[in-house]
């Protein structure tokens, strides 16, 4: 065969791959046998196999799980992803209309599209000239994590769009969900296994989208419904929502079949109604459903308030509740001393996952709900939040029911409990002293956000601490091979492993270094406003409280808590050592400074050998560019490294001036 045979063989295969496809995932009608499937996807394999220069992205063949990534990168949405204001009752449904005909000053029913809402993760897939070039999770809204890969391996994730009338940039979003079935299936064998198992099937199509190894994710049964655009760009849009969605199943999209489009919100509460009582027989979880407004132009003059459309809400089904006994209470003592009242419970059943803790929040909320050790209660799960205690069932209280008291002291190291007048949360005074902050302090120094540390499990920080290898994040720096292959279950090679996780942790940002220290009040955001605001450590050891807040995001309580921390004793003894073991991370330049490279916008692309895109990222951003997702007629740089793939065409298109990693290393160097 010449190579142009081979090519076309190839194109044709792949069309009808796609087709088949098309019809099997989204028309639910396959024309082809699974062993006639296997058949034609054999061969595309082989011809690809034997000609890899003629492998594209968008082949089916490539949706099998690319090399493993070491980091997530952020991907900053063009769009905000948005979220939706629940309504939990009919009256506040009614209401959520009637602010629409007011605001619209409409005295005739509108339409509107209701769909159901899943209990799945929403992610965004973005596409240029009808391929999928990027995906991300939703993240915060304003920026997500790049999970293109892993969303490369979901079947009904189109990698080239069906037909010609798609718009040049497209941005879809939609649902990621794993059905009922194959969340079963895949605890039962993590079951056999005796691996962990997974609450419910949202947090299980959680996990398997935060795979940095993609070939893990293709092996899980994940599956997408879109819902919806971001950006369309390059042809014009229809005027309804119905339309949009239409368009989308046109484009190979799988969009929820039992979508109605309505007149009027009593039948939007119809459309409720028959879908709660269809909900059991879904093959797949939802919370609620989802109205909204189906006119854009309509949707359009309402816009938003705060983080949420006003043209859209989602209705909500009641949280599912079970009663059960409350036969004891314990307190937990978390990171920063607070102490929670967690309610030991009689094992029940609550929607598909067998519940045995609820958490009673705080003392307030014990005495507010009246609830005493022996009481029966109402318990309830919703989604994804942690069982709690509704109510109690007063009259079958029995005689011997005790009242739930604040220990005096901490149950785990015995210090005083400390709670401060009008404050609801009781706290351990012990700080370091405890066992329990200890071991807290140290897991969320240890967590990937932070010092990022693999293998260094909560299950493993806890031995350690117990084992009195460690008494801070510190002391991990000086484990020995030895002292972790003693550990009960730890081979030597897990130790080894261990050890090299350790010493890789060493090389990080100042922004994650602060965050891992877990001074009170100081999330991530925080920790990078200080990093970029003071630099370096001993600006920051030198700032007062006052300094400190006259940082934007920085209000009294934290400057207070931060000023704390870096006068006591201990933690500077504890933060010297760590800079004594060899933590380090490249110079952050303030913010205030005049950054050479402010008002220029990079985009990274391909794999850089030198450095992971977190890394190279950090850099230009520490440098005053702002890194982007993907490439336009404002981009400044596209960064090339291996394997680049459509980023790097469409730069070239643009005309964008292109870097290739030498290049980069050098402009780095001479601005540093
Ligand atoms: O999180 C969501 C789930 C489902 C949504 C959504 C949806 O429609 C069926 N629609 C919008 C507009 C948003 N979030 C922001």
């Amino acid at each position: 065969m010449t190579e142009k045979s081979i090519r076309e063989r190839i194109e044709q295969l792949r069309k009808e791959i796609n087709e088949h496809n098309y019809h099997y995932y989204v028309l639910s009608d396959p024309v082809i046998s699974d062993a006639e499937f296997d058949r034609v996807f054999r061969e595309l394999q082989e011809l690809e196999k034997a000609n890899p220069q003629l492998i594209t992205l968008d082949s089916p063949t490539q949706r099998v799980g690319a090399k493993p990534l070491s980091a997530f990168t952020q991907v900053t949405h063009q769009i905000p992803m948005l979220s939706l204001d629940n309504a939990f009752t009919d009256a506040e449904v009614h209401a959520f209309d009637k602010r629409i005909h007011d605001r619209l000053h409409i005295n005739t029913e509108l339409e509107y599209v209701c769909e159901p809402k899943l209990d799945g993760l929403a992610v965004s897939l973005h596409y240029e000239d009808g391929i999928f070039v990027q995906g991300a999770t939703r993240g915060d809204g304003e920026t997500g994590e790049d999970i293109t890969e892993n969303l490369r391996t979901i079947a009904t994730v189109p990698l080239k769009l069906r037909g010609k009338g798609y718009p040049s940039t497209l941005e879809v979003r939609g649902e990621v969900y794993m059905p009922k079935a194959g969340f079963l299936a895949l605890n039962k064998k993590a079951e056999i296994h005796g691996e962990k198992l997974f609450a419910n099937p949202r947090n299980a199509a959680a996990g398997s989208l935060r795979q940095l190894d993609p070939r893990i994710t293709a092996k899980r049964p994940l599956a997408l419904f879109c819902y919806g655009i971001g950006v369309y760009k390059g042809k014009d849009i229809p005027s309804t929502h119905n339309e949009i969605l239409k368009e989308l199943k046109e484009w190979g999209f799988i969009v929820n079949p039992e979508i109605e489009v309505v007149t009027g919100i009593d039948k939007c509460l119809k459309f409720y109604e028959r879908i709660g009582k269809i909900r059991s027989e879904l093959v797949y979880e939802i919370d609620g459903v989802v109205y909204k407004v189906n006119q854009l132009k309509e949707q359009e003059r309402l816009g938003f308030v705060s983080r949420a459309p006003r043209w859209a809400v989602a209705h909500k089904f009641p949280a599912e509740q079970a009663t059960t006994v409350l036969e004891d209470v314990e307190f937990q003592v978390g990171r920063t001393g607070a102490l929670t009242p967690v309610a030991r419970l009689k094992p029940v059943f609550v929607s598909g996952v067998t519940v045995s803790n609820a958490t009673l929040h705080n003392m307030d909320e014990v005495r507010r709900k009246d609830i005493y050790i022996g009481d029966t209660v109402i318990i309830q799960r919703a989604g994804d939040v942690i069982p709690e205690v509704v109510e109690v069932i007063k009259k079958l209280r029995p005689a011997h029911a005790k009242k739930i008291n604040l220990p005096k002291d901490c149950p785990v190291c015995h210090s005083k409990i400390e709670q401060i007048e009008g404050e609801a949360i009781a706290r351990c005074s012990g700080g370091l002293y405890c066992s329990a902050q200890r071991k807290e302090a140290i897991k969320h120094f240890a967590s990937r956000r932070a010092m990022d540390i693999e293998g260094l499990g909560d299950k493993l920080v806890e031995q350690l601490v117990d084992a009195d290898l460690i008494k801070n994040p510190a002391d991990l720096y000086t484990l020995t091979l030895d002292q972790l292959s003693g550990l009960e279950r730890m081979a030597e090679k897990s130790a080894q492993n261990l050890l090299d996780a350790l010493e890789k942790s060493k090389k990080t940002t100042f922004a994650r270094f602060l965050y891992a220290l877990g001074i009170r009040e100081v999330g991530e955001a925080t920790a990078k406003s200080l990093a970029r605001h003071y630099g370096d450590l001993e600006s920051l050891f030198n700032a007062t409280q006052e300094d400190l807040q006259t940082i934007r995001d920085v209000g009294p309580v934290v400057a207070k808590h931060a000023a704390m921390f870096f006068s006591e004793n201990h933690n500077k003894k504890v933060i010297e050592k760590l800079l004594t073991v060899g933590i380090h991370w490249p110079k952050t330049i303030k913010s205030d400074a005049n950054l050479p490279l402010k008002d220029k916008t990079f985009v990274l692309t391909g794999t850089l050998q030198d450095f992971s895109r977190e890394e190279a990222k950090e850099k230009l951003e520490n440098l005053g560019a702002k890194v982007a997702g993907s490439v336009s007629a404002k981009t400044s740089y596209v960064v090339v490294g291996a394997d680049a793939g459509s980023k790097l065409k469409k730069a070239q298109e643009l005309g964008v001036s292109i870097m290739d990693e030498k290049a980069f290393s050098d402009f780095l160097r001479e601005l540093t």
